[in-house]
């Protein structure tokens, strides 16, 4: 087992409600999740919960508005203290593919977080195309590299094989494990890139490497398209790894990635997120993944809400049948 630094609960971008900013959004959030038709997927749902954000408390737009504009060094937004029910929450889902359909306090508290900073997308091949996923423990997927199971899941950027992968991953916790152990990691390319030299760096800009598809999005017609790690601005660059299933093409590809193996887990953190605590991960600039835990399966394992977000919608259009907001790569 990895012995990991000490949890943090900071990050460089993080905001705290207080009670009376809890309560609005609770007001909010309860407001909406009765809105007709009580649908989180629905158009006109969310055109409610669009409208609806802009009435979230002023110093929690201001936060997420300057997250947008920068996400600091860590790359992600901690936000504290959300509103969530215990007494009101059911059993934590045990199922696989496991999704929110209705629009409760804490998937409508999500979706109105997550249209300040830009649109809901899913996947089709995801989740069953869902806007708002449980991330919870499956009885028998223990080992399952996945948020199915409960082995610690390996760092990555989400969907990284994908040209449309989230901006944001919003990942919202209802419960946390009852051993209150479960951490979400998250690591940095802004924190890592001091640690490497400007030789590795270029190769790593280098399209010299492959990500893989999951199965679950089907048989490749043809093989992957070799692509950089690091990707733009030579000194601020987006990151596109997935240490399952990112792949070098050469010996020297093959020590630069494990160059920045090294320099992530290094700057690694670890959050072990609290009911109520939402972490927004910048997916352009950070990977995640997760500490392990053991589950009971009793109904009150750990659980975690998650959405993703686009910042520029328009730019998936042509995935996107009749504009909705499930990509499609069939289409
Ligand atoms: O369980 C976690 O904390 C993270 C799981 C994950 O990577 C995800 O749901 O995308
Ligand atoms: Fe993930």
């Amino acid at each position: 087992m990895t012995v990991d630094v000490q949890p943090t609960r900071g990050t460089d971008r993080m905001i705290t409600l207080t009670r009376e900013e809890n309560i609005e959004v609770d007001t909010i959030a309860r407001y909406l999740a009765g809105r007709p038709p009580r649908l989180v997927d629905a158009t006109a749902w969310l055109a409610s919960a669009r409208e609806l954000s802009s009435n979230l408390p002023v110093r929690l737009r201001q936060m997420v508005r300057h997250f947008a504009w920068d996400p600091g060094l860590d790359a992600v937004l901690l936000v504290r203290n959300l509103p969530v029910d215990i007494d009101e929450l059911p059993a934590t889902p045990t199922v696989p593919g496991s999704v929110q359909r209705e629009s409760t306090v804490p998937a409508a508290a999500q979706v109105l977080l997550g249209l300040q900073l830009g649109e809901l997308i899913a996947f089709k091949e995801e989740k069953s195309g869902a806007l708002v996923q449980d991330v919870v423990p499956v009885p028998g997927m223990e080992k399952f590299q996945g948020n199915a199971g409960s082995v610690a899941l390996s760092m990555h950027v989400e969907n990284a094989f994908h040209l449309h992968r989230p901006d944001y991953v919003g990942l919202h916790c209802l419960r946390n494990d009852h051993d209150n152990v479960a951490g979400l990691r998250v690591t940095s390319v802004r924190n890592a890139l001091p640690l490497l030299s400007e030789q590795v760096r270029r190769v790593l800009h280098e399209p010299r490497f492959v990500t893989e598809p999951p199965a679950s999005f089907g048989e490749l017609r043809s093989a992957p398209e070799p692509h950089g790690i690091l990707v733009g601005s030579f000194e601020d660059p987006d990151v596109r790894v997935d240490f399952e299933s990112s792949f070098p093409l050469d010996p020297e590809a093959t020590q630069a990635l494990s160059m920045l193996g090294d320099a992530l887990r290094t700057v690694r953190r670890t959050f072990i997120l609290e009911p109520g605590d939402l972490a927004f991960v910048d997916n352009r600039l950070a990977l995640h993944g997760r500490t392990e835990f053991t589950p009971r399966y009793d109904g009150r394992d750990r659980w975690l809400q998650r959405i993703f977000v686009h910042r520029d919608f328009r730019r998936s259009r042509a995935m996107r049948p009749a504009d909705g907001h499930v990509l499609s790569s069939a289409n």
